[in-house]
């Protein structure tokens, strides 16, 4: 079709180049694309049998009694499973991924509407569904903690009666930064704003909601767990540490997965019931949650009530920020976050700005909601963090009455101050931020903007331009400082180069859509002059790929990537070795172009990686102390992360008369370092920016009084479609990461980190008639409506 010819020749076609980098088709879209992925649900095993969960109606409950007789007795049913069966097998509790337990069916109580409470095995589907609602289950209903502001008050119901000595909803405390510096900086400025922001609690509601399949070989003593996971070695470890089965008899596959965005990170229940269910049965146990199970029971992200400060000089030199943070942690503090970062990487709330001092104290509580806290593409809480510091600088901006992207850029950290250290210790790699805000200001025609806008204001007419300029960390982590439950996160990457000269490399991190299967091809391409499509991408098979962390926090090009990098060099460094063997040279005198090694002065003498491929297998002997096979492998701990930046400008307008806000224009320059493949990078910008669209404008999952989730559905929770999104214009600039091998930072979560401040940005300038300085998301037509009547957001 036209549009496929024109859309082509933006492709260099390098798929079959030795070149590595550029625009490619993905090579998992043949596959994907005509229906032949293949997810958990399409798992399907000889004899399998299905599970279904009974949950809490209530989120604050004791259990009194739970009667399964008639579940039990109902057709096809072959097992139904209570807290006080497990509790038997001592299985009733699990770890979560930040050292807290989490029950895998409640025992004592009910913590949250939708927590686990039975499940039933059954022969299909429906005969599953069907029993539980047979399950007589008498609960004593508890006054519930849903107003994250009143968790701590004295006569606040305690929510973790199981943990011993309990006495409080408190979870963690978590300071970082200078308190007394400070305060005295804030004593000495001229200028001090305050602004009381809340970052609501959203959900990511991946297209494919979570779900497994297990497999438990009683003969073998192995298991196999098709599952949605976004880490399928770590997942297997703590799988084998809470079960007690040999970590090696654990297969953990993490098929094609359908989206995850931080959702399938953590472990949920529903994955140990399958298990259980297989164990008991001898059966293959499929397990697969519906929509709203996935938005009432799994990891949901951000609900962070942020107080900021920030102070300046009157002619609008920024010198600190402080803030003070609640975190709701919900009914089980399920947050996965390296362990010596609660509060994951939120510590970066300084922004790419040169501060004096910078302070945050933060509490976390529990409440009756479902756990979570880290996911919907979150750069480990970089997202709050963010959404703090830009939407602080604006109000500043207001005050001062200056244009917001003139003081950005009067107080950007400067090129020459990298490797950057913050205020609270974060050692930012690498950055140029004038020219990335300069392009963006460019694209979008800023002064042009200011001036419609000026003219429409003098009509009446809404018009908003938001900024927002961000600095991300991504690339966890240096395992001397980050771990995951003591397991230090590094990746591993192998390598191998068949007889033919055709590849396979081995990841331990996991696609979810981010294209793995193709740029790693690439990163091998680049580095050996193979062609992408003679490299084969192998990830998500615990028993065929090394151990690994898994890809969340934008993490797999920071560490992966590196590794894949590295892994190709020491194939390099081999096969240079046999290259001097077969043309009869020493190393010293072999220039590597892309795919050949040459004799230095005699481009005629050369050998392809391939010829040197096939003589590692060949016949013949191989020089001394040569062995044969052309393969390598690698364990890659990152000395520090990546700090990806971007400057986004943002468009709308507001109807007067309904407070409808319409993004008109979004304009996104980011910049990732090295860029592998620009038309993925394109994507998933443009994925980011319309989370941010759906957060700012109209997600929230939110609770009433007694606790129910009032974000259960899609009707409910409102995603973005095409119709709210506007097309979206990207550029670039490239500041290369100075530790990464080839220079690339992380890009899966810029753009969700980036864009929700935009776009509140844009909305609070376009109510600037109205004196607004500040509005919290979602920022729905009543929300705007109540702002522009000088009415409080309600909570
Ligand atoms: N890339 C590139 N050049 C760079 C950086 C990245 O070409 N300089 C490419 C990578 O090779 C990869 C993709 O961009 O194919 C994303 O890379 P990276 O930034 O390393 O992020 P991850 O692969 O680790 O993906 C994780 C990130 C996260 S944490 C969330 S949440 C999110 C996101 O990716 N979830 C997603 N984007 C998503 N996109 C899809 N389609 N589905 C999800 O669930
Ligand atoms: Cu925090 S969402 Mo992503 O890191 O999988």
């Amino acid at each position: 079709t036209d549009l496929q010819d024109s859309k082509l020749t933006e492709f260099e076609d390098n798929d079959q180049k030795p070149v590595g980098f550029g625009r490619m088709l993905r090579k998992e879209d043949a596959r994907l694309l005509r229906g032949r992925g293949r997810f958990v649900d399409d798992v399907q095993l000889p004899g399998m049998l299905h599970l279904a969960i009974l949950r809490s109606p209530f989120a604050h409950a004791t259990i009194v009694s739970i009667d399964t007789s008639a579940a039990e007795a109902s057709p096809g049913v072959k097992a139904v499973v209570t807290g006080e069966t497990l509790k038997g097998l001592g299985l009733a509790w699990m770890p979560t991924l930040s050292n807290d337990v989490q029950a895998v069916l409640a025992t004592d109580k009910v913590r949250f509407q939708g927590q686990e409470v039975a499940f039933v095995v059954a022969e299909d589907r429906y005969q599953a569904r069907d029993a539980l609602e047979l399950i007589d289950v008498e609960y004593d209903v508890l006054d519930p903690v849903i107003d994250v502001r009143k968790a701590l008050e004295p006569d606040a119901p305690i929510i973790r009666t199981d943990l011993e000595g309990k006495t409080n909803n408190h979870v963690f405390d978590w300071e970082t930064g200078d308190e007394e510096e400070t305060a005295r900086v804030f004593a000495e400025a001229d200028v001090i704003v305050q602004e009381d922001i809340v970052y609501p609690r959203v959900h990511p509601a991946p297209m494919e909601t979570c779900g497994s399949v297990a497999d438990f070989d009683p003969v073998e003593g192995k298991l196999r767990l098709w599952s949605t996971t976004q880490a399928p070695h770590a997942h297997r470890t703590l799988y084998a540490i809470v079960a007690g089965i040999p970590e090696h008899k654990i297969q953990v596959i993490a098929p094609d997965i359908g989206g995850g965005f931080g959702n399938k990170v953590p472990i949920y229940p529903g994955y140990v019931h399958s298990i259980v269910g297989s164990i008991v049965t001898g059966k293959p146990v499929k397990w697969m949650e519906d929509r709203s199970e996935n938005l009432i029971s799994t990891g949901f992200a951000r609900d962070y009530i942020m107080r900021a400060e920030i102070a300046a000089t009157n002619d609008g030199k920024i010198l600190a920020i402080r803030t003070n943070v609640l975190a709701d942690h919900g009914a089980f503090n399920g947050t996965a976050a390296p362990v010596k970062y609660p509060a994951g990487f939120f510590g970066v709330f300084t922004g790419s700005y040169d501060l004096k001092a910078a302070h945050c104290k933060m509490t976390a509580v529990y409440t009756n909601k479902a756990p979570g806290g880290v996911a919907y593409a979150c750069s480990f809480r970089i997202t709050e963090a963010v959404y703090l510091v830009e939407r602080i600088v604006d109000a500043l901006a207001y005050q001062l009455e200056m244009d917001p992207a003139e003081l950005r850029l009067k107080n950007f950290i400067q090129p020459e101050q990298f490797p950057y250290t913050t205020k609270t210790g974060w050692v930012y790699d690498s950055g140029d931020y004038e020219p990335t805000m300069r392009l963006a200001m460019e694209m979008a025609g800023y002064d042009e903007l200011r001036r419609e806008q000026a003219e429409k204001r003098a009509r009446g007419e809404l018009m908003g331009i938001g900024i927002s300029f961000f600095t991300e960390a991504v690339g966890a982590g240096p395992r001397k400082n980050m771990d995951i439950l003591g397991l230090g996160m590094a990746d591993g990457c192998e390598l191998r180069i068949h007889p033919t000269g055709k590849a396979v490399v081995r990841l331990s991190v996991k696609t979810q859509g981010q294209g793995h299967e193709t740029t790693f091809a690439q990163i091998i391409a680049e580095e050996l002059g193979i062609p992408p499509a003679d490299i084969d991408v192998l990830h998500g098979d615990t028993d065929n790929t090394p151990f690994g962390l898994g890809t969340y926090g934008s993490r797999s090009t920071p560490v992966s990537g590196a590794a894949a990098a590295l892994v190709a060099r020491k194939v390099r460094d081999k096969a240079k070795l046999i290259a001097s063997a077969m043309l009869e040279v020493s190393v010293a005198d072999l220039d590597w172009v892309k795919g050949a090694f040459q004799v230095k002065g005699d481009p005629g003498r050369s050998v392809t990686i391939q010829d040197i491929a096939f003589r590692t297998h060949g016949a013949g002997d191989l020089p001394d102390g040569v062995e044969g096979g052309l393969e390598a492998q690698i364990c890659y701990n990152p000395s520090n992360l990546t700090y990806p930046h971007g400057a986004y400008i943002c468009v709308v307008d507001i109807d007067p008369g309904t407070a409808e806000v319409k993004v008109r224009r979004f304009i996104a320059v980011d910049d990732c370092g090295t860029r592998i493949n620009p038309m993925i990078i394109e994507g998933q910008v443009h994925g980011g920016l319309a989370d941010g669209v759906g957060m700012a404008l109209m997600e929230m999952i939110s609770f009433d009084s007694d606790g129910n989730c009032l974000g259960a559905s899609l009707m409910d929770y409102l995603i973005p479609t095409a119709l709210e999104t506007p097309d979206w214009e990207t550029g670039y600039t490239v500041t290369p990461s100075p530790h990464h091998p080839i220079g690339a930072k992380g890009i899966g979560e810029s753009a969700t980190v980036g864009s929700p401040p935009a776009i509140v940005n844009a909305v609070v300038d376009a109510l600037k008639p109205f004196g607004v300085r500040h509005a919290d998301m979602p920022l729905t037509p009543s929300r705007v409506w109540d702002a522009m009547r000088g009415q409080a957001t309600p909570p």
